[in-house]
């Protein structure tokens, strides 16, 4: 009998996981329906060598000290401060807008304090700023938002970013000084030996168990348990009973060059050209060295893998009939991205499953993060 079932070995499962069984001393069996842990942040070495994220770029960066120092004591870390290009007009500039990208775009050498006037003279002020297009052409104006934002936000989403919630884009600056990283929270770094190996000490404790390449559908009624988490999506738990959640998925196409760097950046953005939108260089954030070096092509598509919750008022709604339920549903816990239906970095992942840890133990916060 397993004191609880655990359904997905990705950051909320696992997290929750490790601190059921390290923390409380609880029995769990871990189910996932793929054949590795980690979620979408499974990483692996590909036939040349090269450490590869399977599902894409995953950048870790938080501002909440619990959050990093949880997961410090299942890997070092590699300091790592994110930059990336967008190739606009026949430029490789930085994005976020910041003074480099006017200045080389418009060949100007405004300072600061001009562009704050250069902002203020083109910025379109929605009377509420609601969607992903309030956001942009708030700050920045028209002219800017179609160069950068318009045909990216299109490519990613099939949708136009007057159709998605402001959220999708909020979280990009707009900044009139020089720095040119894409985060800037406290704390900046990638796993050293990548995101699988941390998962994997996470969840090497005898009292977890981990079964791979299993539905949980189909096995929930042969394994004895007293309580379930589930953090699969939502919808599909309650077998779409109110219909489909949408979600975006990506195809990752695979290239590697046979040259020590290929980019002059971890990552460039294609707003405008080509049907994919970004390609990463991994070797910038592993840090790998390598003579050969493997990019990642991201492929926006309607279907396949569930990988981003589509922020617009209509899927909050429907979610939100999803999430009664959910709470009418005693003995399983909903958390993570997917059973959450939210557009959530993978720290605030963590932080939730730790929250739901506390709640469920009655520990205070505080206390929860200890490893054994
Ligand atoms: C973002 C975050 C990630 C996490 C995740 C939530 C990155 C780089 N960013 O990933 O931290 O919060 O969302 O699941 O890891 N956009 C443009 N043009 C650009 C860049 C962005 O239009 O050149 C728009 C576009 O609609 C895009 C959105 O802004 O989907 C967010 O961009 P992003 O770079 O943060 O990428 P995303 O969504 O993969």
């Amino acid at each position: 009998m397993f004191d609880w079932l655990i359904v997905g070995a990705g950051f909320a499962g696992s997290v929750l996981a490790e601190r059921l069984a390290r923390g409380s001393g609880k029995r769990v069996l871990l189910l996932d329906k793929r054949r590795h842990i980690g979620g979408n942040a499974y990483d692996h070495y590909d036939d040349e060598g090269l450490l590869v994220p399977k599902y894409g770029p995953h950048i870790f960066h938080t501002s909440s000290k619990e959050v990093f120092e949880y997961l410090s004591h299942f890997t070092t870390w590699r300091p790592y401060q994110h930059r990336v290009l967008a190739s606009v007009d026949g430029q490789l500039v930085p994005i976020p807008i910041n003074l480099d990208t006017i200045n080389r775009l418009y060949n100007l050498r405004l300072t600061s304090f001009e562009l704050e006037a250069f902002f203020a003279a083109r910025a379109e002020k929605a009377p509420r700023v609601r969607t992903s297009e309030d956001v942009i052409v708030g700050k920045v104006g028209r002219e800017l938002y179609e160069k950068f934002f318009r045909n990216y936000t299109r490519k990613q989403w099939g949708l136009d970013p007057s159709e998605l919630d402001a959220s999708v884009t909020a979280h990009i600056p707009v900044r009139t000084s020089r720095d040119d990283r894409y985060f800037t929270d406290t704390f900046q770094a990638m796993p050293l030996r990548g995101y699988t190996r941390m998962f994997e000490r996470m969840l090497d404790h005898p009292k977890i168990k981990v079964m791979l390449g299993v539905d949980f559908h189909e096995v929930k009624e042969s394994i004895p348990h007293a309580q379930v988490i589930y953090t699969g999506p939502i919808d599909a738990y309650f077998e779409d009973c109110y219909g489909k959640l949408p979600y975006r998925s990506l195809e990752f196409r695979f290239e590697t060059k046979n040259t020590q760097v290929f980019q002059p950046a971890p990552v460039v953005n294609h707003p405008n050209e080509h049907p994919y939108t970004r390609v990463t260089e991994c070797k910038y954030l592993t840090g790998q060295e390598h003579p050969k070096t493997t990019l990642v092509y991201e492929y926006p598509r309607a279907e396949g893998e569930p990988y981003y919750p589509i922020p617009r008022p209509e899927n909050a709604e429907l979610y939100r009939k999803y999430e009664a339920l959910a709470a009418a549903t005693p003995g399983v816990h909903f958390v993570g991205r997917l059973a959450t239906y939210r557009y959530s970095n993978m720290d605030q992942v963590v932080a939730q499953a730790l929250e739901l840890y506390a709640k469920l133990t009655g520990l205070p916060r505080e206390r929860t993060p200890l490893a054994a």
